[in-house]
C-alpha cells in the first residue's frame, strides 16, 4: 500500500497531464482549420452620354424633312450613345414637351401645326426606317448596349404642313438608359 502511494506521488503530475492532454490539444487542432471565401460587391451604375449632343436642322419649308444621315443633302450628324455605366443598357427616347415648341405639337405624321421627330438605328444612311417619337418614353430604340460600347442614332425632323409661327423651335430630345434585362 505504501509502495502504491509513493508511486502515485512520484507520477501524479504525469498521470494528470495524460488525462488532460486530449482536452488541451483539441482546441488548437480546430483553430488551425480555417478557410476564407473572397467576396466583393459592386453597385449597378446605369449611365449614358450622347455625343455631340446637338443638331441644327436649319431653316426649312413646310412639309419638309431633314435628317442626320449621310444621304444626299442631309446633315451627316449622327448622334453617338455611349454606355458609360457598368451594366448593359437599353435606350429610350422622347421629344420635348416644352412650351417653346408651341403652337406646334408632335405627331406620327405632319399636319397643320404638327411636326414629326423620328429616330433610326440601323442602315440609316442607305435604307432608313424611321420611328416617330412622342413626348413620352416608349419602347427602347436600342437594346443591350454593353458597358463602354457605343451605338449611333439618326434623327429626322418633319416640319408642319402649315403654321402661323416662324420663330426657331427647340425641338429637343431626351434619351434615357435603363438596365438591360
Ligand atoms: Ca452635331
Amino acid at each position: 500500500m505504501c509502495k502504491i502511494k509513493k508511486f502515485l506521488n512520484k507520477y501524479s503530475l504525469i498521470i494528470a497531464l495524460a488525462v488532460l492532454s486530449p482536452i488541451i490539444i483539441a482546441p488548437f487542432v480546430y483553430a488551425l482549420d480555417e478557410q476564407s471565401v473572397a467576396a466583393t460587391v459592386t453597385v449597378t451604375n446605369v449611365s449614358l452620354t450622347v455625343s455631340d449632343g446637338t443638331i441644327a436642322y436649319g431653316t426649312l419649308s413646310t412639309s419638309t424633312t431633314k435628317d442626320t444621315t449621310t444621304a444626299s443633302l442631309q446633315l451627316d450628324d449622327s448622334q453617338t450613345v455611349t454606355n458609360n455605366g457598368n451594366v448593359a443598357i437599353d435606350v429610350k427616347v422622347k421629344a420635348t414637351a416644352d412650351a417653346n415648341v408651341s403652337p406646334w405639337s408632335i405627331g406620327a405624321s405632319v399636319d397643320s401645326e404638327v411636326y414629326t421627330h423620328k429616330t433610326c438605328v440601323t442602315t440609316c444612311d442607305s435604307s432608313p426606317s424611321w420611328t416617330a417619337m412622342t413626348t413620352s418614353y416608349g419602347s427602347a430604340i436600342l437594346s443591350n448596349i454593353v458597358a463602354e460600347d457605343t451605338a449611333d442614332v439618326d434623327f429626322q425632323i418633319g416640319t408642319p404642313s402649315s403654321t402661323a409661327s416662324f420663330t426657331e423651335k427647340s425641338v429637343n430630345v431626351y434619351l434615357m438608359a435603363i438596365e438591360h434585362t
